[in-house]
């Protein structure tokens, strides 16, 4: 784990060569944190959002993505005999209901992490934007909750990955968090991580979350292990009509 102290998303962004070579050097065996990019309580403010979006609409079933799907929060439930087992709340907010959505903050925090992780990874600085035909990204919150929520080791698709850290380990859950497997075996990272910290993992790093909190009870709760990433996947293997 390589710690980068930082004020400014945008000066970062206006670096972004330096960041894409700095980065390039250190994520290969290991992972990266951002700390200090935003502040707390705006952060809490958007996960209280969140948070209170859930307690109004409910939970709903799967739905076809296309440029129609409204916001939703889903319970997604793999078993171990799935391809990438896991089980966690999945809010997610798209960028074709910006106008009407009145979410505040999340389009705009979202919107500089994409934009660094896309100069990073060596993208366009707009891939998976609106406007962008070819890759579709957009805010995803997870909360992982106490009763054991999880995610198995897995490679992801892209570039790198760029989580936003939303729960301090110690206080909002006891046992479990993000992991990864490095030149020396089992990292356990959770403790090293701060609320507010952006953590940078590069999508061929074996990486997953061990059960939070499996000794207590699951419940309804805010409390647990939350975190905010932007998926980016093709447009035509996400979106699909009617
Ligand atoms: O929650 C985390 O720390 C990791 C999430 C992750 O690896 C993923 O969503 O692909
Ligand atoms: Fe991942």
């Amino acid at each position: 784990m390589k710690l980068y102290e930082e004020s400014s998303l945008s000066a970062m962004i206006a670096r972004a060569s330096f960041w894409k070579s700095e980065l390039d050097a250190t994520l290969t065996q290991k992972s990266a944190i951002i700390r200090g990019l935003f502040d707390a309580d705006r952060l809490r403010a958007m996960k209280a959002w969140v948070y209170a979006f859930r307690q109004q609409h409910g939970l709903s079933g799967h739905m076809p993505y296309n440029e129609g799907t409204p916001d939703h929060v889903k319970l997604v439930d793999k078993p171990l005999t799935d391809r990438r087992p896991t089980r966690f709340v999945l809010s997610q907010f798209f960028p074709w209901n910006n106008d009407s959505r009145g979410n505040g903050d999340i389009g705009e925090i979202a919107m500089g992490l994409m934009t660094f992780r896309n100069l990073c990874s060596g993208l366009d600085p707009r891939a998976g934007f609106m406007d962008d035909q070819t890759f579709i990204s957009w805010p995803s919150i997870i909360q992982y909750r106490q009763g054991g929520d999880f995610l198995a080791a897995h490679q992801d698709d892209y570039a790198f990955q760029c989580i936003l850290i939303l729960s301090d380990y110690g206080r909002d859950f006891q046992t479990g968090g993000n992991y990864y497997l490095g030149p020396e075996g089992h990292r356990f990272l959770e403790p090293d991580l701060q609320f507010g910290d952006v953590v940078l993992l590069k999508s061929d790093l074996v990486h997953g979350v061990h059960g939070i909190d499996p000794h207590l009870p699951l419940d309804d709760s805010a409390g647990g292990r939350w975190m905010m990433f932007c998926p980016l996947a093709r447009r035509d293997s996400v979106l699909r009509k009617g």
